[in-house]
Parts: structure tokens; C-alpha cells; sequence
């Protein structure tokens, strides 16, 4: 059997009941198979970059799993569909987004995954919950450079 890997999943949605989305996709990334939840990061609010409509809510799962990257990329997308997700164009506001930022120290460029997630260093949407969790992960100089995109912690 492979051995377990470390995923880290971003989630994003601004459609509908953003926290509700993001609570029902975590509990279904931990009902993933071969697959654990092993924590996730608080909830941020931020406005959306480079999309439109309303405020974005985001977070970052932390996830345990001896599934392949393609396996676990088509298991988000299955959530994403279950949670409603349309895809009238690209950056289109949406129910569910679940990106898979880091699979372990892994380095993918594939027509269907490219890992790191190619955008996520400049984002503070990304940064700030990825950092709770792997705080030595994060690039300082990518901290400072998304420092002027307004996002707040949510409570709770
Ligand atoms: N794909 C390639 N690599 C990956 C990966 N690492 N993780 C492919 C997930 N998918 C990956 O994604 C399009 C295709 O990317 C997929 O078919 C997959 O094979 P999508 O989710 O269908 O389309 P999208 O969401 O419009 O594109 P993407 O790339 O997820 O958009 P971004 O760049 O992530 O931006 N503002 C705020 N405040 N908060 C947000 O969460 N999100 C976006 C989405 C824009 N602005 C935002 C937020
Ligand atoms: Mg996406």
C-alpha cells in the first residue's frame, strides 16, 4: 500500500450559505475513502479577486490519504458537483471550490493538475489559512506582498 500523503485543500465559495458549504464539503472530505481529516484551518472572508459577486468565504483542510493526486482531484470535483457547483465560465462565483494546493512535497504539471496550485502564492486567501496550519511552509515574502488584499478571520 502507498504510504500517506499530506494534502492540503483549499475551499472557496461565495454563492448561497458560504460557512454552510464549507462545513457540509469538510465533513465530506473526511468521509473520503483511504483518506483523514486531520484539521483545518479557521474560516476567512475576503472580496473576491479577479471573480465577481459576493464576498468569498475560504479555508484550508489538511488531509491524510493514500489516494493519487488525479484520485483525490476527481473526488473534490465530485463534492464541488454535489454541493451544486456550476460552471458558466471561468472565475464564475460558485457554490463550492476545492482546490488542491499541496500534495505532499509533490511537483505535478498535467493537463488536468498542476501542483502547487499555480496562483495560490499570491493570494491571501490561500496564504493566511495555509499558514495557521503550516506556518513553515509559507514564504514570508509572499506574506508581505498579499498584505494589502482586505480579508478578514472570522469568528468562531
Ligand atoms: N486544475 C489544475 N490544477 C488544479 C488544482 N491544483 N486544483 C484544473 C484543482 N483544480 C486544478 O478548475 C478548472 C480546472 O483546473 C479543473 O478542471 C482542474 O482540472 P475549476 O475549479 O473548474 O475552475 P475555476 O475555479 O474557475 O478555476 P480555478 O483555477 O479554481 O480558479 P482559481 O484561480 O482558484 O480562482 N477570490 C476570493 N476572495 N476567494 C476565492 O476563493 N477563488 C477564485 C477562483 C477567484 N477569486 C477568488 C476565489
Ligand atoms: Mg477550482
Amino acid at each position: 500500500m502507498r504510504a500517506p500523503v499530506l494534502a492540503y485543500i483549499g475551499l472557496g465559495a461565495n454563492l448561497g450559505d458560504p460557512v454552510a458549504a464549507l462545513q457540509a464539503a469538510l465533513l465530506a472530505l473526511g468521509g473520503l475513502p483511504q483518506s483523514q481529516l486531520l484539521r483545518h484551518s479557521s474560516f476567512y472572508s475576503s472580496a473576491p479577486i479577479d471573480s465577481s459577486g459576493p464576498d468569498y468565504v475560504n479555508a484550508v483542510a489538511e488531509l491524510s490519504t493514500t489516494l493519487t493526486a488525479p484520485a483525490l482531484l476527481l473526488a473534490l470535483q465530485q463534492i464541488e458537483l454535489g454541493a451544486g457547483r456550476e460552471r458558466p465560465y471561468r472565475n464564475a462565483p460558485r457554490t463550492l471550490d476545492l482546490d488542491l494546493l499541496l500534495f505532499g512535497s509533490a511537483t505535478i504539471h498535467s493537463p488536468a493538475l498542476t501542483v502547487p496550485h499555480p496562483r495560490m502564492a499570491e493570494r491571501a486567501f490561500v496564504l493566511l489559512p495555509l499558514a495557521e496550519l503550516v506556518p513553515e511552509q509559507i514564504n514570508a515574502a509572499d506574506l508581505v506582498a498579499v498584505q494589502g488584499q482586505g480579508i478578514w478571520r472570522m469568528a468562531g
